[in-house]
Formats: structure tokens, sequence, C-alpha cells
């Protein structure tokens, strides 16, 4: 039987991934866990407990004691966030990571998720349909830990059979729970201003192009991964992940069809750099061959789908 760990499940990822992969496997396989107690509260349809990812040992009951087969390890500092905290992301990405594949290792697990980001790529990488092996000179802390974190799946797959599996995930768009610290935040906390009828102050320039993507479509692009068969896999470092690719104004541009005298004002900060290095769209070709990868939201769809959802959920 499947026994799954979520790491940092109560983040912008985990909160929906982890209620995904409750529906497939159960609510009784899947331990969701969060550094943050009050966490808790999130996860009435599954167990929670409190784990802290940099406690090896604490990480290591938690494996043996659940007979985990399955690692989703979500826990992680964002771009904007490590940008302030350079030595603590660079511990919390990396460290955690190299001790969940030596564990993965020690136990033998099936299989284990990691999240990689388009952040790997960086100023030298060709902008546009930047392709799953172009030059990564990555000028962020984060970008740097993802890269060198990929470098770490694909090295503990080829020695020691770690079967680590990553995707390299644009902007995430969701409605379920707020992001926290990325640079492409700025695509979710937009729609928050427009339902709440405030005026939206963009950190981005106005034509400041992003690869993003719609949070079903990054839950159904793991779930792929994940399902896949081990022999279908040609990469094992990350894979290159695209859907949408837009900027503050035409988002900004998309919304105000649906929510009239909406209006949008710029003020880059230290983000826009960090966007500055980053591709504009991303080419997916690999995912796709291999399993069969293909988005369903476009733009409108994403806007269209997010401006029904969301006030839902803020009743
Ligand atoms: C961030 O902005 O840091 C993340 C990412 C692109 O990995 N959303």
């Amino acid at each position: 039987m499947d026994k799954l760990l979520v790491t940092g499940a109560a983040g912008q990822l985990g909160t929906e991934l982890t209620q995904k992969l409750c529906e497939v496997y159960g609510p009784d396989a899947v331990l969701a866990t969060d550094i943050n107690p009050e966490a808790a509260g999130k996860f009435p349809y599954c167990r929670f407990a409190v784990l802290d990812v940099l406690n090896r040992e604490q990480v290591r009951q938690f494996l043996k004691k659940e007979k985990t087969t399955q690692v989703y390890h979500l826990a992680a500092t964002l771009s904007a966030t490590a940008e302030q905290k350079p030595l603590f992301a660079w511990k919390l990405n990396m460290d955690s990571l190299l001790q969940l594949l030596e564990l993965g290792r020690e136990f033998k697990l099936d299989k284990i998720f990691w999240p990689s980001s388009i952040a790997v790529f960086g100023p030298r990488s060709p902008k546009k349909n930047t392709s799953q092996y172009a030059v990564k000179e990555p000028n962020t802390v984060y970008g740097i830990s993802k890269l060198a974190g990929e470098r770490w799946c694909e090295y503990y797959y080829k020695h020691f059979g770690v079967d680590v599996r990553s995707l390299r995930y644009p902007g995430l768009i969701g409605y379920k729970s707020p992001p926290g610290g990325g640079t492409t935040d700025y695509a979710v906390d937009i729609f928050h201003q427009a339902l709440a009828g405030k005026s939206f102050c963009s950190y981005l320039e106005k034509d400041t192009r992003l690869p993003m993507m719609y949070m079903p479509d990054a839950i159904k692009a793991t779930m792929a991964l994940m399902q896949a068969p081990k022999e279908k896999l040609g990469v094992r470092s990350s894979y290159n992940l695209a859907a949408l690719s837009f900027t503050p104004e035409e988002l900004y541009q998309g919304i105000l069809q649906h929510v009239p005298g909406f209006s949008i004002s710029y003020a880059p900060d230290y983000r826009q750099e960090i966007a500055a290095g980053w591709p504009q769209s991303i080419n997916d070709r690999q995912a796709r061959e291999d399993w069969h990868w293909e988005p369903d939201y476009d733009l409108p769809a994403m806007i269209e789908n997010m401006l029904e959802e969301l006030p839902k959920l803020l009743e």
C-alpha cells in the first residue's frame, strides 16, 4: 500500500496537492506535515503532524513510523524571501533536500517529488521558448539552490537509484491558498485586490512577461509525472513545464473585462530585477513527449475561473 508524506503541506502548492493526493490515495494514506502547528486547521480531511524538515532525526522517525513509500517535499523558501534571507534559504532548500535524498536511499522510498522552478534559468538564458538544456546561470539564491538541487536529484537517481522526480514550475496561480514570498505572487494578489474593489499596485513593470500556470494544471502535471512509468522519464534533473505567459498589463486587461473600473499602478521594486533574469516563455517538449503533458487553461479561462471561484472562498 502507498503511504505518502507531504512536507510544507500548508503552502500554496501543498494545500491543493495534498487534497488531490487524498482523493487519489485515500485520506488514511496521506500525512500532511508543516512546520506551522496552526496549519492543522487546513487539513480536516487527512492526518496532520508538525515537522521541521531540517531535523533529520524527526523526518527519519516519521518515515519509519509511517512506513512511508512516497515523499512530496514541498517545504522551501521562494525567490523573493530568499533574497532577504540568503543563508537561511540555502540551508532550508538544500539541506532538507539532501537529507531526504539520503533517507530515500536508506528507506528505499518508492518515489520522491521535489519542485524546481523556472528560476534555474538566468540572465544569459534565452528569453523566449527557453529549452530544457538552455544555459543556466541563475543569479538568485533561490535559483542557485534549485539548480544545485536538480543536479543532486539526478545524481541520486543515477548513482543510488533513488526515484526522485521534479518539475520546473512557472509562477503558480490558485485561489485556495495565498502564495508566500515568490516573485510571481503579484498574479494572485491582483485578483484579491480586484474583488475587494481596490486598486492594484504592481511591483513588476507593466511589460514584464513571465511563464505562469493555473493551479489545476500544476496539480495535473504533478500527478501525471508521479504516475508515469519510470522507464518513460528521460529527464532526471527536472522537467521544463509551460502553460501561460503574460505581463502584469495583459493580466490586468483581462481582469478589467470582468471587473469594470478596476485600476492598476506600477511601482517596481527589487522583485523586478529577479523577474528580469527569468525566461519569458518555456519550451516543455520533453514533458509533452515523455508523459503527454498538456495544459487545460489559457489566460482567459484562468481569469474566468479565478473570478468565479475566489469569491466563494472569500465569503
Ligand atoms: C517564485 O516566484 O519564487 C516562484 C517560482 C517561479 O518558483 N513562484
